[in-house]
């Protein structure tokens, strides 16, 4: 069974412009971006974006076959996780960042269902920076159509249960797009009993 359109909670522009504004350049600044390859058919490729793993003591995540490094939260993540926590009534201890220098920058399809994560648990996605197209395509591919949603500056986007299980979701490159985009996702990784 595919649910016939992915579980999405959009709020374009849930944080002001202004304030969004000094989110992006705060996060640029104090994050420890690393620039991280991976192995496609036996071959090491830069992953097209810089990325960081924050999370909570003991909240490893391990994904494209890399074993994150926990970076610990700074004020102003742990400031925008307690608003975004807020916002989706529920308490995340973990958070991907993705820093994509410019349209040549993107992601490619995936589904954020990695063992380690809460199927249960919504994850919580806020864009800053340029507008960026995200797609979604069911994972059986005859039984739905593709959609794409336009994030901007400022939008935060839930994606509820049981997206991650019939939906991959992937950013394609747009070469026309200069300016710099961050993604922050907010995740609840299961901690053992
Ligand atoms: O940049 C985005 O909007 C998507 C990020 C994403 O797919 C992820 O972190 O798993």
């Amino acid at each position: 069974m595919t649910t016939a359109t992915p579980c999405l909670r959009h709020w374009p522009g849930w944080v002001g412009a202004a304030e969004a504004d000094g989110w992006l350049e705060g996060l640029q600044r104090e994050v420890p971006w690393k620039q991280e390859s991976i192995t496609v058919y036996g071959r090491r490729h830069a992953m097209p974006r810089l990325t960081c793993w924050m999370a909570d003591p003991g909240c490893g995540y391990r994904y494209s076959g890399l074993d994150n490094a926990i970076e610990p939260w700074t004020p102003l993540t742990t400031a925008i996780r307690q608003r975004v926590g807020a916002a989706a009534a529920q308490e995340f201890n973990s958070l991907l960042l993705n820093y994509y220098r410019d349209g040549r920058d993107a992601m490619g399809w995936h589904a954020d269902d990695e063992a380690e994560l809460d199927p249960q648990a919504p994850i919580a996605s806020l864009s800053l920076g340029a507008s960026r197209s995200l797609r979604f395509r069911p994972r059986r591919r005859d039984t739905a159509p593709t959609l794409a949603v336009e994030l901007g500056h400022g939008d935060l986007l839930l994606m509820d249960p049981p997206t991650q299980q019939h939906w991959q979701h992937g950013l394609p490159r747009r070469l026309k797009v200069e300016a710099p985009r961050l993604n922050l996702t907010f995740r609840v990784v299961r901690l053992p009993e």
